[in-house]
């Protein structure tokens, strides 16, 4: 069985009781010496108490709801990536949209020099036609910009599953603080914005976008005001 001691896998949560449990056994089942770490913003469910039975057995919870820094779902990986305390990191969603299986592929590329991997959505199931026109338009647009600015960019330029070398995001971040909405929805994006084109390695891994195990979406509009803002920063 393959080592993953060096790998920190990245999950912010916000009330993810319904699946957090699930996904922490499965990552711990899939990979030998795998690092947690959950990123929560003051769940109000029991979140909290299902992680913290984990122990401190390569799980590690930080609240950050009594922290007096920004909260949000962007916010919430960039503190991730600074605390982590391996040479790569990945970052997934806790409700099961994201498949853990495709992990091993995603360490494998990082091992192979690629300092950015994204995972890369194939279909979308079951999403309303209003959200789909939505997303497909913001995604041109994005995508557009960066292309006008030489910036890196991928397949997938709105992944929340991606991963890459710890230094690398940490030394982008210090060097671009501003240009990264907190409070936003799409961290990757801001980071790739920030890189140019030949810069940096990206390597992608395929794989189906389920739909969320239980819980609440936290998507909404106020997000798309978000994603503007990061488009014009
Ligand atoms: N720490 C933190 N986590 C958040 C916040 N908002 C959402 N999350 C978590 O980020 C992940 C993605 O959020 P979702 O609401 O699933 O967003 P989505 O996958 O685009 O939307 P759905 O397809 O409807 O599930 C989940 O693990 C959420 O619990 C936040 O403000 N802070
Ligand atoms: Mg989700």
């Amino acid at each position: 069985m393959d080592d993953y001691s060096d790998t920190t896998v990245i999950i912010p949560t916000l009330n993810e009781e319904a699946s957090i449990g699930m996904l922490i056994s499965r990552l711990l089942k899939l990979y030998k010496g795998i690092n947690i770490l959950i990123m929560d913003d003051g769940s109000k469910d029991k979140t909290k108490n299902i992680v913290l039975k984990f122990g401190s057995s390569g799980v590690a919870f930080v609240d950050r709801s009594s922290k007096k820094s920004i909260k949000g779902l962007s916010a919430s990986v960039i503190d991730g990536i600074h605390l982590t305390r391996t040479k790569f990191f990945i970052v997934m969603d806790g409700d099961m949209q994201h498949p853990a299986e495709i992990i091993k592929e995603m360490v494998k590329k990082m091992h192979g020099g690629c300092d950015i991997v994204v995972a890369v959505r194939k279909s979308v199931e079951n999403w309303a036609l209003y959200r789909q026109i939505i997303s497909k338009s913001l995604i041109y647009l994005a995508f557009a910009v960066l292309v006008a600015r030489g910036a890196a960019r991928t397949s997938d330029i709105f992944s929340g599953y991606f991963g890459g070398k710890t230094s690398v995001f940490r030394n982008s971040y210090k060097s671009n603080k501003t240009r990264h909405v907190l409070r936003g929805y799409k961290v990757l994006y801001d980071f790739l914005k920030c890189f140019k084109q030949n810069q940096i390695r990206i390597g992608e891994v395929k794989y189906s976008f389920m739909n969320r195990h239980g819980g609440k979406s936290k998507a909404g509009a106020r997000h798309v005001m978000a994603l503007l803002k990061s488009m014009a920063s």
